[in-house]
């Protein structure tokens, strides 16, 4: 197994700018997915907001462990940088039997920085099979703001994705993403850990940038999901160069003429 963290590639970053999510299916050994679950059972630590994360958690508990994983503490090193501070933590549980979901909503109040996102790790200690209360999300939705529940009456969209994935499964998702808990219809608990981390140093180039210029990337920028019309696409687009170009540095990027077109002010350019 390596040891040195795995910072993401410019394609993967630019593949979570776009989705508002990474996902890193069945990463954590059994051995931390078995301790994981005995304490999620009996209850996790207390942090304090604003914790360093690198003082937060015992060197004895999982969730050092989790994090201390190279594939783990690449893709948040990449996403939040080197030293964050721990927002909160939780245990998600989905009841046996609970008879019903939750509410399609998105994490806190309305977030508008154009220029920094919070990351929360959500992690899977076991397998979470179709019947299980897998976290729903829906792609893409991070950069339409909503504050908190105000799309919970809706149920379904096109493109939504239910989780399903194997025993040690990390999901980092952009803070605005909209999520819910869906039904647990089976006899078993649906255990889920998740840690909010805030950044504190700019989120421009943490991962690896040797791909930075490659059209993959554009492509993966220009994705479109099946909940948007065509037209309202735009925004979204819009939406990801303008977090691209923070993300970056680079004031030229942009997707066909999206923000270019938008950002001409010949009046601010004027000496007349
Ligand atoms: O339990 C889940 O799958 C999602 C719960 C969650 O993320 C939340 O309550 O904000």
């Amino acid at each position: 197994m390596p040891t040195s963290k795995q910072l993401l590639t410019s394609v993967q970053v630019a593949r979570f700018v776009a989705h508002g999510y990474l996902r890193l299916d069945g990463v954590v050994p059994q051995e931390i997915n078995e301790r994981a679950v005995t304490t999620l059972a009996e209850g996790i630590p207390e942090v304090s907001y604003g914790t360093p994360l690198s003082g937060a958690f015992a060197q004895d508990t999982f969730i050092h462990g989790l994090l201390a994983l190279p594939v783990v503490a690449g893709a948040v090193e990449s996403l939040v940088g080197p030293e964050p501070t721990v927002d909160h933590h939780a245990v998600h549980v989905r009841e046996p039997h609970e008879g019903h979901a939750q509410a399609l909503h998105g994490d806190a109040i309305i977030d508008v920085r154009p220029d920094a996102f919070d990351i929360q790790l959500m992690y899977y200690p076991h397998e979470v099979t179709a019947q299980m209360g897998g976290t729903l999300s829906v792609p893409g939705s991070h950069l339409r703001r909503i504050n908190e529940t105000d799309i919970g009456r809706v149920q379904n969209l096109r493109g939504q994705t239910r989780l399903t994935c194997p025993a040690g499964t990390v999901v980092l998702v952009h803070h605005g993403i909209w999520h819910g808990g869906r039904r647990n219809d089976t006899a078993h608990r649906r255990y889920m850990y998740k840690l909010r981390l805030n950044p504190t140093v700019p989120q421009v180039r943490l991962w690896e940038t040797s791909d930075l210029h490659a059209q993959a990337v554009t492509a993966e920028l220009n994705t479109y999901f099946p909940w948007y019309e065509q037209a309202t696409a735009r925004l979204e687009i819009y939406n990801r160069v303008l977090l691209w170009r923070a993300l970056t540095g680079d004031e030229s990027f942009d997707v066909e003429y999206w923000v270019t077109r938008v950002s001409n002010r010949p009046t601010l350019r004027s000496h007349a």
